[in-house]
């Protein structure tokens, strides 16, 4: 399997938990009465100089919440969401889920007008980027932001205010009730990612939307996608045909396949769009190439097609760096993978190259950084990479474990040296598709068993010596999909771990400890009862008992 085995005494110590308490501050002298709650635990009994006011249970934690005592706001038949000038999808988002469940009308109507009994959305000059501010006040919810994106991450915090059955798909029952807050929220880093490995099973557009759906929820704004592995090659190339029609032809076990055409790319792409989400593609080389090199028999060195492969061993397969087809066949994928996305980025893989010498490495490297930066995109590897030359502004995906990988710490290291920035995704923390326990009946173990805690439990900017938090642009959580075929198994590994890796990556540090995580991590359980999600219920999580 990748990477060195780990011992059991060299997972992940359960020291790194902050222990630093909630502080529940009454700030019962202001006239608002507004309850400063930075922090507090949802499970704390206020003292006897504070009022009672429970902190709401969000993830990820906000920067600040103060809750307005005795203050709700009641979502009605009558209830209007005003949508101002610039507000992207935020207000239409909303609209879509909140009338599914209350039956609502809900009309959505442009700029000004009334100001009681309505959800407010609009642009102001006082937030910028990602970040939003939230009212809620007995009449009305206002929602401000800078832009669309800080407006609809804000729409995800208003979700969560909501009784869980606003997520269900048929109408519900209210009272539709909003605690009453001041929420000012925005993000540690401009990198909250996940990935979904589409080669070693392929997943359907319609997978990948509803896995868009749910990550959106906790403010990830990066979709990386795996499109090539050993296994299968999920991309239609105008040029190259056979890398989809035959390369995509089966996956891992041996079952019937399939890839993506442009089109159904396309509409990947928009549908993130459309929730803030920028998609990254993978191509993934100079090793993880096998059903490329199984579809032209001229990317071979000697010039001879392997079988198609639909096992799961890593590492065994390289791109001939010596021939030229290689960079014509990368030129062509890369260029046409260009155009197609918006975002800044190209993924190149880089990692486990065990079948590839270290001096073709190095060379690979120094061929493929000058076509994707040709093509007008950052180029981003896997930490591997830091042992080539990289082209200014490029970034590397942090993917092995702490402690037990000198060489994955030191390549990340030579990353930063060249002025790279660096994706935090430790194996043995941030991988989806390690197991949670010895019973759990998907994923791996090679990394260590990641319980939710050990995925929470972790600082970015500690992570690796030599890497600190300027050189950090956020973190990545990766669902590798070797034992993956459903979106049941899609569910299984990513909830509740994919929230804790989205609060690393959204919430300050200094606010985020355990107890109260999985406090405010329980309340979702029902949450994703009424979304259809099949969460795994974790022993650490103190699930309320309508979640099980
Ligand atoms: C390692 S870590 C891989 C993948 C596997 C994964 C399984 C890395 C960049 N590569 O090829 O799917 O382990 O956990």
């Amino acid at each position: 399997m990748a990477g060195p085995p780990l011992a059991r005494s060299d997972r992940p110590g359960r020291t790194l938990a902050g222990r630093r308490g909630r502080r529940v501050l009454a700030a019962g002298a202001t006239a608002t009465a507004l309850v400063c709650v930075p922090g507090a635990p949802a499970t704390a009994r206020p003292s006897a100089a504070s009022p009672q006011v429970a902190a709401p249970r969000l993830v990820p934690e906000p920067s600040s919440v103060r809750t307005v005592p005795g203050v709700t706001f009641t979502l009605t038949r009558a209830t209007r969401i005003v949508a101002g000038p610039g507000s992207g999808t935020a207000g239409p988002y909303l609209a879509g889920i909140l009338r599914r469940s209350t039956g609502y009308r809900l009309p959505l109507v442009a700029g000004g007008g009334a100001s009681r009994n309505v959800i407010s959305l609009s642009l102001s000059g006082r937030e910028k980027g990602e970040a939003y501010r939230l009212d809620v006040t007995r009449t009305a919810v206002r929602l401000e932001a800078g832009t669309a994106e800080g407006l609809f991450r804000g729409v995800q915090t208003l979700r969560q205010l909501l009784p869980p059955s606003v997520e269900a798909a048929t109408v519900q029952r209210g009272p539709w009730t909003v605690p009453g807050v001041r929420v000012e929220d925005s993000p540690r880093f401009a990198w909250r990612g996940t990935m979904l490995d589409v080669a070693r099973h392929f997943f359907t557009v319609r997978q990948v939307e509803r896995y868009i759906d749910l990550a959106a929820l906790y403010k990830i704004n990066t979709l990386h996608l795996h499109l090539s592995d050993d296994q299968g090659w999920r991309i239609a190339i105008n040029g190259w045909p056979r890398l989809a029609t035959y390369g995509g032809s089966t996956e891992v076990g041996g079952g019937k396949s399939g890839y993506y055409t442009q089109a159904d790319y396309t509409q990947i792409v928009r549908y993130a769009a459309a929730r803030y989400i920028t998609v990254m593609p993978e191509i993934d080389g100079p090793s993880h190439t096998n059903a490329a090199l199984a579809s032209y028999a001229r990317l071979n060195c000697d010039d001879k097609a392997p079988p198609l492969y639909t096992g799961t061993d890593v590492g065994f397969s390289s791109w001939c760096i010596a021939k030229p087809v290689t960079y014509q066949l990368l030129d062509d994928v890369l260029g046409q993978l260009a155009r197609l996305t918006p975002g800044p980025y190209l993924h190149v893989g880089g990692d486990e190259a065990h079948s590839t010498t270290a001096a073709d490495y190095a060379t690979y490297i120094g061929r493929i950084g000058p076509i994707v930066t040709g093509h007008g995109k950052k180029m981003v590897g896997w930490n591997e990479i830091g042992a080539g030359r990289l082209p200014a502004g490029s970034v590397a995906q942090y993917w092995n474990t702490a402690t037990g990988s000198e060489s994955g710490t030191q390549t990340a290291r030579e990353a930063v040296a060249q002025g790279a920035k660096v994706v935090m995704s430790p194996a043995n923390r941030a991988y989806l598709d390690m197991k949670y326990d010895e019973n759990t009946r998907l994923g791996q173990d090679w990394a260590g068993l990641i319980e939710v805690r050990d995925a929470y439990d972790w600082d970015p900017a500690t992570l690796v010596d030599g890497v600190t938090e300027k050189d950090v642009l956020g973190v990545e959580a990766p669902l590798w999909s070797e034992t993956l075929v459903t979106d049941d198994d899609i569910d299984y590994m990513a909830f509740p771990r994919l929230p804790a890796i989205a609060e690393i990556g959204w919430s300050p540090q200094a606010a985020r400890t355990w107890s109260d995580f999985r406090v405010r991590l329980a309340a979702q359980g029902p949450r994703w009862s009424a979304l259809a999600v099949n969460y795994y219920r974790s022993p650490q999580v103190p699930w309320p008992a309508s979640a099980s």
